[in-house]
Parts: structure tokens; C-alpha cells; sequence
């Protein structure tokens, strides 16, 4: 099982994850971490935020040597943003001396779509930073921080996940199925949306520009691909057991996605059966997966029954648009219950491209556990002598006979 917590506020002194569950034995290229950093810091339409700070994951246990040693992997990312935030988010019940930065007034006015109102109600606090400072999408990082390692564990059995952004609101396309995995891994860092079609990428440019001018905001949909994964992770047997269900939940945990499609996704409701589902051919010489069967198509997303068959893992996530407006929206202050507009906070136009890193880093993490429990060992060299056991019996019991 692997299984991890996250604690940090967005203008705190930082963020920590404790990843528990890693086998020991797996070298780990620490600079990989800060890079997956990287990349979901970036993308057309992100906040002056970012700018400030520059992601960075101090490992504080679990690794020796760069290796894992089996122990919880404890990380911690510093906030630079925190210099000018101390006399505001002090731990300490009066501000230290030496606090840098403003003493901010309460927030009273919720924003609607975020988690203000409800989180200010639910935890009977007055002022709403309380709230938004932990429902913040700065949580996020430390997930991609946990997911780079995970992540690394995939790759040692050749698992590779890749994402792309496919619509910003309105613009771009309605399904992701006809960009291919080679499609979504070509996209270079120099993309600034993180999109497979430059001609569709200027446009969404241009729609998150016009929310900009306008005052407001804009969400999307993304797509992570996953491709090398074994068949038989997940299981129908048990609805906490299904992979789909297990990977919508963590899609869902990322702020402001409000729908997960699989493979078709949504749009499967509305083709009949024999355009909808994979037909299953003979393929003599697949090798991977080792069983000698092919799928013309993936309208399936990779998972039938909720177990992973073989095929790319294809899951959209669809973001609404950010919930901080800079022509804010009515809402009410509640120091007066009366009406008043919404706060306005430092915010991005449109975290798009961050929200796929981010897929793919909860993905990475939902997969890596179902992995681990399906080939599971306290060692890496355990689960790689589990793995090719299975494979074998693969090979020899479903490799399609030559003609
Ligand atoms: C966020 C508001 C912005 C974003 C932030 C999420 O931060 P700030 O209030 O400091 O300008 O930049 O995202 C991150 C800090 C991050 O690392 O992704 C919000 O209100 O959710």
C-alpha cells in the first residue's frame, strides 16, 4: 500500500508530504522531483505567485544514498512567498519582532466557487484566509513532489505518464482520444499551454488573454495518458476495488476539477454499443503487454471492469474556471451580512497546465498503489521477481498461437 498526507498553507513557511509505502532498493534522480516542480509551476495564464517562488523538495527522511531504504519518505517545500507573509501567518500568538511583511485585514467576503463560505461556516472561523489558505491549489505541489518519486517506481517497469491540455473553456477540442501518448510525450517545455496542436493552442492563448481583459477567469480540460501499465490492476470485485472509481477520486481531489472522463469519458453516453466498444483481435507478436490480443480502438480508456487491461490508461479531468475574479462577482460580508463584492485575491487567470501536472501526479499515485498491491514486495527487487513471474505466466498462457 502506498499512502501519503500532505500539510502546508499557501503563505505559510511551507509544505510537507510523508510518502508511506515505497520499497526499498529504488535509486531515485532527486532532480527529477524538482523538475516535475518545475512543470506545474508553469503554463500560460498562472498568477505574479509564481514568479516568486521557485520549487524546490528537501528530502528530510526515507532516502539514503538516493535510495529509498523502505522508511516514510518525509518532504518538505519552503514558501518564499512566507518572507512577506509572517505578520499575517505567524504561528505564534503575537507576531515576533522580527516579522517581515504586512499584517493583513480579515477576509470577509467570500468568493463564490471557492471554498470560503463553506469552510468559514463549517470551521466557525471569522476570517476567511483560515479557509483559503489550506483550500489553496498550493497544496498541489506537494502531491507532484510525493508523485516524482512514485513516479519513478512506474518507470522501473517501463510505466510512462504523459499529459496534455485539450480545451481552455469553449476553445479547443471536444475529445482528447485522437492525440496519441507519442503526441502528448513530444510536447516540449516550451509549450506554454502544455497542448498537442499549436493551431489550437493560439486560441486558447487568446481566450484566456480575453478573460484577462475582461476581468475573469477560465478552466479546461486535460487528459493524462498512461502507457506500459501490466493488465489486472484494479478489480471488479469490490466497488472500493475499482481502479476507475480509485483514479475519479483522486481526480476529483485536485481543487476546482469538477468532472473525470475514461477513455470516451462523458461522450460515451451518447454513441451505441458497436461504436463504443474495443474489438479484441489476435496479435501474434504483442509482447506488451505479453498477451496476444490487440484493440483497434480505446474508446475504453484502458480499463474494463475497472481492471486495467492492457491498453493506454486515457482519464480527463475538466477544471472550472478559478474562482477569484478580479471584476468580482455579489456576495456578502460577513462582518455585516450585507451585500458586497466578492474579495478580490492575487490569483491566476487560468491553471490549465498546472491542473494537468497535477493529474498526472495523482494519477502516478493511485497507479503506484494498485501496483504495489497486485506485485507487492518490501524490496524493489521483491516486486521486479513478483512482475516477471506474472509475466511469464502470461506469455505462456495467452500468447496467441502462430498461424
Ligand atoms: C491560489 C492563488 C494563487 C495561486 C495559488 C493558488 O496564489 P496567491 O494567492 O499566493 O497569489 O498562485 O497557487 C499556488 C500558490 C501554487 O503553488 O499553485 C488559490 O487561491 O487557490
Amino acid at each position: 500500500m502506498l499512502r501519503f498526507l500532505t500539510a502546508g498553507e499557501s503563505h505559510g513557511k511551507g509544505l510537507v508530504v510523508i510518502l508511506e509505502g515505497m520499497p526499498a532498493g529504488v535509486h531515485l534522480d532527486l532532480d527529477a522531483i524538482t523538475e516535475q516542480l518545475r512543470r506545474r509551476q508553469g503554463g500560460y495564464g498562472r498568477g505574479r505567485r509564481m514568479a516568486i517562488e521557485s520549487d524546490q523538495a528537501e528530502v528530510l527522511s526515507g532516502v539514503r544514498g538516493a535510495e529509498t531504504i523502505g522508511s516514510p519518505i518525509a518532504l518538505l517545500i519552503r514558501n518564499r512567498d512566507w518572507e512577506n507573509w509572517k505578520q499575517t501567518m505567524h504561528a505564534e500568538e503575537v507576531a515576533p519582532a522580527d516579522a517581515t511583511g504586512a499584517a493583513r485585514p480579515l477576509v470577509t467576503r467570500p468568493r463564490p466557487g471557492h471554498a470560503d463560505l463553506a469552510g468559514v461556516i463549517k470551521y466557525d472561523r471569522t476570517d476567511i484566509r483560515d479557509v483559503l489558505e489550506r483550500a489553496s491549489a498550493r497544496e498541489t505541489a506537494a502531491r507532484v513532489a510525493a508523485a516524482a518519486i512514485a513516479r519513478q517506481l512506474l518507470a522501473c517497469f517501463d510505466v510512462q505518464i504523459v499529459s496534455h491540455v485539450y480545451r481552455v473553456n469553449g476553445v479547443g477540442f471536444d475529445s482528447p482520444l485522437h492525440v496519441t501518448f507519442e503526441d502528448a510525450r513530444a510536447i516540449g517545455p516550451e509549450s506554454a499551454l502544455r497542448c498537442a496542436d499549436p493551431e489550437s493552442e493560439a486560441r486558447m492563448i487568446a481566450e484566456i488573454d480575453r478573460c484577462r481583459d475582461a476581468g475573469d477567469t477560465a478552466g479546461g480540460a486535460f487528459e493524462v495518458i498512461v502507457r506500459g501499465l501490466p493488465v489486472g490492476l484494479g478489480s471488479y470485485v469490490q466497488w472500493d476495488r475499482k481502479l476507475d472509481g480509485r483514479l475519479a477520486q483522486s481526480m476529483m481531489s485536485i481543487p476546482a476539477i469538477k468532472g473525470v472522463g475514461i477513455g470516451l469519458g462523458p461522450n460515451a453516453a451518447s454513441v451505441p454499443g458497436s461504436r463504443m466498444h474495443d474489438e479484441i483481435l489476435p496479435a501474434p507478436t504483442r509482447t506488451r503487454p505479453p498477451i496476444g490480443v490487440s484493440r483497434p480502438t480505446n474508446n475504453a480508456g484502458g480499463l474494463e471492469g475497472g481492471v486495467t487491461n492492457g491498453e493506454d490508461l486515457r482519464i480527463s479531468g475538466f477544471m472550472k474556471p478559478i474562482a477569484t475574479l478580479m471584476k468580482p462577482l455579489r456576495s456578502v460580508d460577513l462582518a455585516e451580512m450585507t451585500e458586497s463584492p466578492a474579495t478580490i485575491e492575487r490569483s491566476d487567470v487560468c491553471a490549465i497546465s498546472a491542473a494537468a501536472v497535477v493529474g498526472e501526479a495523482v494519477v502516478t499515485l493511485t497507479l503506484a498503489d494498485a501496483f504495489l498491491e497486485k506485485f507487492s514486495g518490501d524490496s524493489l527487487g521483491e516486486i521486479r521477481r513478483n512482475y516477471q513471474a506474472a509475466t511469464e505466466h502470461l506469455q505462456s498462457r495467452f500468447h496467441a498461437r502462430r498461424p
